[in-house]
């Protein structure tokens, strides 16, 4: 072919290429660098030189390598990150510890494959042929396509999908402008079970604040805290404290011997997704024994102790050690331990309990414990009430402000999860590509931004890529990315982001210390090349586009809009809290721990002209559309009546019986009665002796999509061999290293009316998959960690070493003399042209779309498997 000649070849290349050339980044084989040579075999030392650190730049940060958000302090030198460490001022970490990842960060920034150049489709798409294009075309193309859909009165048809932003305010600004409400997220193949579980039980937040470093006995329903879990190092440092301070319990349930679960004192491994019977099963002891707190039930909770006792009569502790597996005497010895430590007793879960068919549910019923005990906002208990969103009060925007969309679409508002967005909008991200295709949206414009759909998920290398292939569903695809990824690959425009070192941003999460507060992202080096902030890249589209839109945009910079968003933060004696900012990185509230938010007293100014119900003490007020809504509870303390504010619910007490859920459920036709209750996994239902539920991890040195191009964290992990029981393995006549088939299932909808997406429990595929044989596995589970298995990506994580081509030599500053700094060159020793290892698999592609109902939260840990020896195959 005559083009091949001005073609070039390789991620390796792309820093080298001019602007109008050509590069060619394929599948598989074609992507990795040239073949090993005999000189590459016997890889050269490279001298390390210390750092000087006397000559290095200090900078306040964020890490974003997961999304813990931690504070960090950079030591630049030379305009390169050398060093990170924790910022003790961010109350989270309060020290300089981070964890490997958040060491590893800066090794993106200086990548050698990073994208440092606008680039265009030039060949078919996801065939991998692209041309270098300068920003103003990118612009150009962009704007000419949103406006075209805004002219035609669908503003709608401009989707934009996130994975872990954290820069909501600045996209939903964007998408305001534009006039289109369509901003998709992940939210659902992450945590909407839990945030949905919260807000109906507590009604103040999405994520509990475990007032850890004063719990004494800590009930873990499914949470990684050690390796994992969101903010799971700030949490794990507490309980750690805990532990050796005042000699806290921890007791784990989890399929798998997490690094959580090692460590626990106890671990006991339920079969899956029958948490919610154990939970259950907890709680009726704990009424039976009459060890709850009475007078936090009958305060605050929205039914009475015997109504809780009533609902948990047939919940016995034998009926859930048929259903999970574990002893009676376990279930019953641990809720009475736990309940005795009450109110310095926590309950929690994470994506082990909420990954379900039954994820919602369970969640609630663990939650309940907490309410039981009455550990709920106290001093060592589960605590809450930490808003982790940037209020505009406070973090004020530019003006002006654009409104907010008018119209709704499927895709943003899915009717089948009626849930979905009922508290905040958390969607149904597995569901939009299979909307697309069944033409119940149009799409003129897709924008991806820091997800990785095809890796990440379910269906992701069959449906995902199916419908980003193809242009008639997706007639226009523009990803931002920091390296070359599998969904950039199926994209028609590419645009360098500066990653989460090179930009700015402002941060909120929840604390475990109970006070609000900021982190300021602020550059720590410039982006390489023509890399560019994906917050300016869309303010620049905005100014282009008609001055309807343009005018929102008038305001300048990112950096100017989050100077902007800084004014009200105190900045004690100095003039410009930004620049106070920029110096410490972090600012907290200065205000008592929020202990408790449901005791707090009216005020007499908040019971002017409201309307107490005497049968249920709830102090109703008109607001200013003249509806009635609920603002706080009569109780009756000794005698005295107080008029406190109760939670954010309904019935502005503790919901253990949920009129909203029942009520949605009735319209969908769903079985449910409101009350937290067990819904067995309709899948699992007399599951035959062949079959076994797969499950999938994640590791302390990977996140997702994000790190299998930080060569030091893939150097530790880069396979993921799926785990075995050994009664598994005897059956099956194999041992660690054998290969196996496995095959996957789609979900089941049961004869009583649950609904599975395509319930139909017919094969998915198949996967070759070595395996290691372990104890620390249930017998009827497998589990295969994510993050590994690219097919598409640059030379750390397709293992595949080699040299970079010549070409990026004459790249970039940030490349820097190419043979010393080449660290994927020789030093890729699981490559497996050396013998190695490999690079994975990606277990995504064998997981169906499995949305549970009302909430959408993807069960991904209920899929149903078989597997077969494949003969004579052992590595
Ligand atoms: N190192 C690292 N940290 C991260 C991330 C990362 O990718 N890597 N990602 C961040 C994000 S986005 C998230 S959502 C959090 C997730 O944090 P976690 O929820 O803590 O971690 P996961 O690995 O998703 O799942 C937790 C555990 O559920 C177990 N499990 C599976 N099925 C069952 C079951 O039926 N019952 C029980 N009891 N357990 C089961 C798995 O074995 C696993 O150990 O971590 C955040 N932090
Ligand atoms: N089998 C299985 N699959 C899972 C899970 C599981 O437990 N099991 N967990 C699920 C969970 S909890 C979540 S949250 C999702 C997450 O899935 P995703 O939303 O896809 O999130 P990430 O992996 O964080 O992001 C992936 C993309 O962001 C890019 N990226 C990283 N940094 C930057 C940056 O600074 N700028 C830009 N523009 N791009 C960047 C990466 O290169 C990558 O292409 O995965 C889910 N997938
Ligand atoms: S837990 Fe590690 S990777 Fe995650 S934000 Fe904190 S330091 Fe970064
Ligand atoms: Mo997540």
């Amino acid at each position: 072919m005559k083009r091949r000649s001005f073609i070039k070849a390789g991620i390796a290349a792309l820093a080298g290429l001019k602007k109008g050339e050509y590069i060619y980044l394929g599948v598989g084989g074609a992507l990795g660098a040239a073949a090993v040579g005999g000189a590459l075999m016997t890889p050269s030392l490279t001298r390390k030189v210390k750092n000087d650190y006397s000559r290095a730049r200090s900078v306040k940060s964020v890490c974003l390598n997961c999304s813990s958000v931690c504070g960090i302090e950079g030591f630049v030198i030379d305009d390169r990150v050398v060093k990170i460490r924790g910022n003790p001022q961010d109350p989270n970490m309060g020290s300089h510890m981070t964890c490997a990842k958040g060491q590893s960060g800066p090794t993106i920034n200086d990548y050698p494959e990073r994208l440092v150049y606008p680039l265009k489709r030039a060949g078919r798409r996801g065939e991998g042929l692209w041309q270098r294009i300068s920003w103003d075309e990118a612009y150009d193309e962009i704007a000419a396509r949103i406006q075209k859909s805004i002219d035609a009165g669908h503003p709608e048809r401009v989707v934009l999908h996130a994975g872990r932003s954290r820069i909501n305010t600045e996209i939903k600004r964007f998408l305001g402008a534009i006039g289109s409400p369509v901003q998709l997220n992940h939210r659902s193949l992450c945590s909407s079970s839990k945030r949905g579980a919260n807000y109906v039980s507590l009604g103040d937040t999405d994520w509990e604040s475990i007032d850890a470093e004063r719990c004494r006995y800590f009930l873990n329903f499914g949470s990684n805290f050690y390796e994992a879990h969101q903010g799971g190092l700030h949490l794990v440092k507490r309980v750690v404290k805990a532990r050796f301070d005042h000699g806290a319990t921890l007791v784990t349930f989890d399929v798998r011997l997490s690094n959580t679960a090692g460590r626990s004192d106890e671990w006991f491994a339920p079969f899956p997704g029958t948490e919610s019977a154990v939970a259950l099963a907890m709680a009726h002891v704990i009424m039976r024994e009459g060890e709850f707190d009475r007078e936090f039930v009958e305060h605050f909770v929205n039914l009475s102790a015997t109504e809780i006792t009533d609902f948990l009569k047939d919940y016995t502790p034998e009926w859930a050690a048929t259903e999970s597996g574990l002893e009676a005497s376990d279930i019953e010895r641990v809720a009475l331990d736990f309940a005795r430590a009450r109110p310095t007793a926590v309950a929690f879960t994470n994506r082990g309990t909420g990954s379900h068919y039954n994820g919602m549910n369970a969640e609630r019923a663990v939650v309940m414990l907490n309410a039981l005990v009455g550990s709920v906002g106290r001093p060592g208990g589960y605590c809450y009430g930490m808003e982790e969103k940037l209020r505009a009060e406070r973090y004020p925007q530019p003006e002006p402000i654009p409104p907010k969309p008018a119209v709704r679409t499927d895709l943003e508002d899915p009717p089948e999860w009626p849930l979905a967005n009922r508290w905040q909008k958390m969607k149904v991200g597995q569901m939009v590509y299979e909307y697309i295709r069944q033409g119940r949206a149009t799409v003129d414009v897709y924008l991806s931004y820091t997800i990785s759909s095809p890796m990440n998920w379910p269906e992701g290398r069959t449906t995902t890529v199916g419908v980003l292939k193809d242009e008639s569903l997706i007639p226009f695809h523009v990803c931002s990315d920091v390296v070359y990824s599998e969904m950039a690959h199926y994209a028609d425009m590419i645009l360098p982001d500066a990653t989460y070192l090179e930009r700015w941003g402002l941060e909120t999460r929840s604390s475990p210390e109970l006070r609000h507060f900021v982190t300021l992202r602020q550059p720590m080096v410039p982006p390489p090349g023509e890399a560019r902030s994906y917050a300016d890249v869309l303010f620049d589209i905005g100014r282009r586009l008609g001055p309807e839109q343009a005018r929102y945009f008038e305001f300048g910079d990112h950096e100017a809009f989050v100077r902007h968003q800084c004014r009200h933060i105190p900045a004690g004696d100095e003039a410009d809290s930004f620049e106070w900012m920029k110096r410490h990185g972090s600012f907290v509230d200065d205000v008592p721990k929020s202990y408790e938010v449901h005791r707090r007293l009216l005020s007499e100014r908040d019971l002017l002209g409201v309307r107490i119900d005497d049968d249920s003490g709830v102090i109703h007020q008109r607001d200013n559309k003249g509806q009635e809504q609920a603002i706080g509870l009569m109780i009756d303390e000794g005698g005295a009546p107080r008029a406190v504010r109760g939670f954010g619910t309904p019935s502005r007490r503790f919901e253990i019986y949920s009129r909203e859920v029942a009520e949605v459920a009735r319209e969908q036709g769903i079985h449910h009665d409101g009350l937290p209750g067990y819904l067995p996994v309709p899948a699992h239902v007399g599951l035959p002796e062949d079959r076994f539920i797969l499950t999938s991890f994640k590791w302390n040195v990977h996140t997702q999509g994000r790190t299998a191009n930080q060569k030091y964290l893939t150097e530790i992990v880069h396979d993921n061999p799926m785990w075995i029981n050994p009664h598994t393995a005897e059956r099956l006549g194999i041992v660690s290293g054998d290969l196996v088939e496995l095959t996957t299932y789609r979900p089941l909808s049961s004869d009583r009316g649950d609904r599975a997406f395509r319930g139909t429990g017919e094969p998915i595929g198949s996967q070759q998959v070595r395996v290691v044989v372990t104890e620390g596995i249930h017998p009827r589970v497998v589990a295969i960690s994510n993050s590994l298995g690219y097919v598409v990506s640059g030379r750390a994580a397709m293992a595949r070493q080699g040299p970079r081509a010549q070409e990026a030599a004459l790249g970039h500053k940030a490349y820097g003399p190419a043979p010393e700094r080449d660290d994927l060159r020789d030093h890729l020793w699981w490559d497996k042209r050396l013998g190695g290892r490999g690079n994975g698999v990606n277990v995504n592609a064998l997981q169906p779309i499995n949305p549970e109902p009302l909430i959408g939260n993807q069960a991904w840990f209920d899929t149903v498997c078989s597997l077969r020896r494949v003969q004579g195959q052992s590595v």
